[in-house]
C-alpha cells in the first residue's frame, strides 16, 4: 500500500502515524506464525476503515431501536447470506465481537450459571471460554475438561464418551486452540445425542479451511457453530455464530440484548467482504496450501528431531514440545521474534511448566500462505527455527539477528496483502 493510506493520520495524528508504520513494517519483515493471525485483503481493510463506524444500530434487519437502517440492515444481510451460503448453515448471526462473545452468547442461550458443561481442557488445545478456570466460563458454570491421551496427544472419544455419560453436560463443546488434527465432529455428535447436550463446534482455527473444503465441516453434527472470523477465515476480527433454524431465536437473543449492544457496523462489512473472498476458487486453493505447508513445516523440523505433539499435523497448526531441546517455550518464543521469526510460546498436554512459562511453542501456515509461500520456503523456515532455538540456548543474540537478516531478504520477495 502507498504512502498515501495513511495521509490524514499523518496529519491529525502523526505520532500514532508513526506507530501503525512501526507495526505495517514489522508484519512486512518478519514472518508470521502464530496458527490464530493472519493478513486481510485491501478490500477487507478499506470496508473496515469506512464511516459504517459512525451508526448505531441495535438490533436485527428490520427490528431496530434507531432509525437509519436503510444501508446498514442491507450489510448485514448481505454478511448473513454470505455467511449462510458458505458453510451450508440454516442461521447466522454476524454481530458477536469476537470468539468469547460469542461463546459467552452459546452460555447465555443454553445454560443457567452452576450447569455442569464440558470442553477440552486449556493444556490439551481447549480455548479459555469451553470452561477453563480462570474464565467466567469456569467461575459460572460447573466446568468439566476432556483432555488428550498422553501416548498418542490426540482426544480418545471412547474417554470422552464416558465422562460425558458420568457428567451429564447441557454444553458439549469440541474445537479450541491448539488442536493439530482433524476434529470429528460425527463422533462429537453421537456423545452428545447420546447425553442430550447441545453439541457446539468452535471452529475459530479452522472455518477458513472448512470454508474451502480442507478441513470437514461440523454442520449437520453442532447444534451450534462459533467462530472468529480473522484467523483462516482472512476477515477482520469479529465473530460468528450459526445454529440450526430451531436455535435460531435463542441465539439471537442472547446475542442482543442478552450480552452485546450495538453491533460494530465497519466490521460486519468487512466480513461480508471476507466471507466473498473465501467463497472463490482461489481461496479453495489457499486453504488446501495451508494445510500442505502445515505437513511440510512438521515434516521438516521432525527432521530435525523435534517432538510434535501428536506426532504432526493434519491441518494449519503445529505444537512442538521443546523439552528435548532443552529450551523452554517462552524463551524460544522470545529468540525466534528476535529473528524474525513469529510464534507463540504454549501448554503442551500434562505439561510440568506454568502456562506463562511453558513447554511448548505453537505456529501455524495461513499467514506465510497468504504470502504465496510454499514448502521450499517451509523447508528454509525450518532450518531458521532449528538455528534460532540453538541460538536461544546459548544464548547467542548475534545469531538471532543474522537469521533476522536472512529472513528479511525471504520476507522481501513475498509481499503480504493488505500491506
Ligand atoms: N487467542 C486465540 C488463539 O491465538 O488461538 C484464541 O482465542
Amino acid at each position: 500500500m502507498g504512502n498515501e493510506h495513511l495521509a490524514a493520520l499523518e496529519k491529525g495524528d502523526p505520532e500514532l502515524a508513526s506507530l501503525v508504520r512501526e507495526e505495517e513494517q514489522r508484519q512486512r519483515d518478519k514472518i508470521r506464525l502464530i496458527p490464530s493471525e493472519n493478513y486481510v485483503s485491501h478490500a477487507v481493510l478499506e470496508a473496515c476503515g469506512t464511516v459504517l463506524q459512525n451508526k448505531y444500530s441495535e438490533g436485527y434487519p428490520g427490528k431496530r431501536y434507531y432509525e437509519g437502517q436503510q444501508v446498514i440492515d442491507r450489510i448485514e444481510e448481505l454478511a448473513v447470506s454470505r455467511c449462510k451460503t458458505l458453510f451450508g448453515v440454516e442461521h447466522a448471526n454476524v454481530q458477536p465481537y469476537s470468539g468469547s462473545p460469542a461463546n459467552l452468547a452459546v452460555y447465555l442461550a443454553f445454560c443457567k450459571p452452576g450447569d455442569t458443561i464440558m470442553g477440552m481442557g486449556l493444556p490439551a488445545g481447549g480455548h479459555l471460554t469451553h470452561g477453563w478456570n480462570v474464565s467466567i466460563t469456569g467461575k459460572y458454570f460447573r466446568s468439566v475438561a476432556y483432555g488428550v491421551r498422553k501416548d498418542t496427544g490426540r482426544v480418545d472419544l471412547d474417554e470422552v464418551r464416558t465422562l460425558a455419560k458420568k457428567e451429564q453436560p447441557k454444553i458439549l463443546w469440541c474445537g479450541g486452540t491448539a488442536i493439530p488434527r482433524t476434529i470429528d465432529f460425527a463422533g462429537f455428535h453421537s456423545i452428545a445425542k447420546e447425553v442430550g447436550a447441545i453439541l457446539v463446534a468452535d471452529i475459530a482455527h479452522i472455518a477458513g479451511l472448512i470454508a474451502g473444503g480442507a478441513h470437514p465441516s461440523p454442520v449437520g453434527f453442532a447444534d451450534v457453530v462459533s467462530t472468529t472470523t480473522h484467523k483462516t477465515l482472512r476477515g477482520p476480527r469479529g465473530g460468528i455464530l450459526m445454529c440450526k433454524a430451531q436455535h435460531a431465536s435463542a441465539i439471537d437473543k442472547a446475542v442482543f440484548p442478552g450480552l452485546q449492544g450495538g453491533p460494530h457496523n465497519q466490521t460486519t462489512a468487512g466480513i461480508a467482504v471476507a466471507l466473498k473472498e473465501a467463497s472463490t476458487g482461489a481461496f479453495k486453493k489457499y486453504a488446501h496450501a495451508i494445510v500442505a505447508n502445515a505437513k511440510a513445516l512438521a515434516a521438516e523440523l521432525t527432521l530435525r528431531g523435534y517432538d510434535l505433539v501428536s506426532g504432526g499435523t493434519d491441518n494449519h497448526l503445529i505444537l512442538v514440545d521443546l523439552t528435548g531441546k532443552e529450551v523452554p517455550g517462552k524463551k524460544a518464543a522470545k529468540a525466534l521474534d528476535q529473528a524474525g521469526l513469529v510464534l507463540n510460546y504454549n501448554s503442551v498436554p500434562f505439561d510440568p511448566r506454568k502456562p506463562f512459562d511453558p513447554s511448548g511453542i505453537r505456529l501455524g501456515t495461513p499467514a506465510v500462505t497468504s504470502r504465496g509461500m510454499g514448502p521450499a520456503e517451509m523447508k528454509q523456515i525450518a532450518i531458521w527455527i532449528d538455528r534460532g532455538v540453538q541460538a536461544a540456548r546459548t544464548d547467542d543474540g548475534a545469531a538471532l539477528d543474522r537469521i533476522f537478516a536472512e529472513v528479511r531478504e525471504l520476507t522481501g520477495k513475498f509481499p503480504a496483502p493488505g500491506l
